[in-house]
């Protein structure tokens, strides 16, 4: 684009047309499935080598208090493509072949891929889908120009079979066998399509099957195979602790080759990496940190991920951020970052101020609910309901990230108002 502009005559038209042009960034959306929030180098992992995020994080902001909406798949994918509470929008928990092959997310819901397309990006998804099985619920139906991956929770990184034994490897909505570990296809469509975008502005949404079980690496052997029903999900492999660093460091690698082709495009200054997890890291082979739990919990481990923003030369670098964010308010900001109108039913609230100038977040209450738990946060109080006639417990997170003291007794009043707060949303975002 720089290249082409330099030749325009240099009417006025032809100025605001390239000024508007070029005020529209790119932008990739990167989320890691599972991935725990002490997982990478970055957030302090020393066993697991991720330099190419651990640059993002230094050339941008690392945020240490960004959490997925749900602790579970499904739902943070959900709200991530509406902007709005997962609940609201029918997706409040994870959609599986077997009993949810008519379920998914409603195609009269607008995604963020349709909004911003209505803005002049051109849309591509590449790797996990996880909101509906049926071919009218494709990433194709949701605003989406392009589409490579696979629509279940998890495939077999060789043969790309899911869990209950379908072929899962999908060209637009049409299933197509393709060799290749998982990790790696992922990257490559992903560079693919952004060197044939450079000149437009694009969205980029890379949702990673990395380090999602089954635990295989680049030259592990195919376990599923098409008609039989997988009885041990994790997979056979044998040093799985060793497989799952290698699965994160696959990862890592792509990301650094997303990165190298935005530089050698020259079209990194006019792109936004997001890079997320979309729920707390398995307790069983992940790094959660000082966390309480893990994936599916409402303790902070099951939410509380790994978040980072980079866009060099716009976003400056080395920044640690505290704010509270959430997945759903990344619709809004990609939207405000490509000067659209946002819609306004939405949840989220966009963070664009935040990460072009630095700017404070409005106060708000946050929450979460999966499987009839709950969870509220409001500063650093955290209250949670582990079932629905469970008493309150609550948390000081400045004092106690781990959750260990519970100290409902000596704050009735906070436990009360919170309680209520938590009672409202919830009538308020479940269908009637
Ligand atoms: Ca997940």
């Amino acid at each position: 684009m720089n290249k082409f502009v330099k030749y325009l005559p240099m009417g006025i038209i032809a100025l605001n047309a390239v000024a508007e042009k070029v005020q529209k960034p790119n932008i990739v959306i990167i989320m890691a499935d599972d991935l725990g929030y002490g997982d990478l180098g970055c957030y302090g992992n020393n066993a697991i080598n991720t330099p190419h995020i651990d640059q993002l994080a230094k050339e941008g902001i690392r945020f240490t208090d960004f959490h997925a909406n749900g602790p579970v798949c499904s739902p943070t994918r959900a709200a991530l493509l509406t902007g709005k509470y997962q609940q609201r929008v029918g997706i409040p928990g994870v959609v599986t072949a077997k009993k949810h092959r008519h379920h998914g997310l409603a195609t009269n819901e607008e995604t963020f891929a349709e909004t911003m397309r209505k803005n002049g990006y051109k849309t591509g998804i590449f790797g996990k889908w996880h909101l509906g099985y049926d071919t009218k619920f494709n990433p194709i139906e949701q605003g989406f120009d392009e589409y490579i991956g696979f629509v279940s929770g998890n495939v077999d990184y060789h043969s790309h079979v899911d869990q209950e034994g379908h072929e899962d490897w999908w060209h637009g909505k049409t299933l197509k066998k393709e060799d290749g570990y998982a990790t790696d296809l992922i990257t490559i469509h992903s560079i693919n399509f952004i060197k044939r975008h450079k000149d437009n502005p694009f969205l980029l949404y890379i949702p990673h099957e990395a380090p999602h079980y089954p635990l295989q690496g680049r030259t592990s052997k195919a376990e599923r195979q098409i008609g039989k029903k997988v009885k041990n999900v994790h997979g056979k492999t044998k040093n799985k602790a060793k497989v799952y660093r290698e699965m994160i460091e696959v990862m890592d690698e792509g990301i650094g080759k997303v990165i190298k082709t935005l530089r050698e495009l020259d079209i990194d200054k006019k792109t936004l990496i997001l890079f997320l997890s979309d729920n707390g890291g398995t307790t069983k082979y992940a790094d959660n940190g000082a966390l309480r739990d893990g994936k599916g919990s409402v303790f902070e481990g099951g939410h509380r991920v790994p978040a980072i923003a980079w866009w060099p030369g716009v976003i400056k670098a080395n920044q640690q951020n505290r704010s509270q964010l959430m997945t759903m308010d990344i619709f809004p900001t990609l939207v405000d970052l490509a000067d659209g109108e946002i819609p306004e039913n939405l949840d989220g609230i966009s963070f664009k101020n935040l990460l072009l100038k630095d700017e404070k977040m409005a106060e708000r209450d946050l929450f979460w609910e999966f499987k009839g738990k709950f969870a509220t946060r409001r500063g650093n109080w955290k209250l949670i309901l582990e079932s629905p006639n469970d008493k309150p417990q609550l948390f000081d997170l400045a004092n106690d990230i781990g959750e260990t003291k519970n100290i409902a007794p000596k704050h009735p009043e906070i436990v009360s108002e919170l309680h209520k707060k938590l009672e409202d949303w919830y009538t308020e975002v479940t269908p009637k």
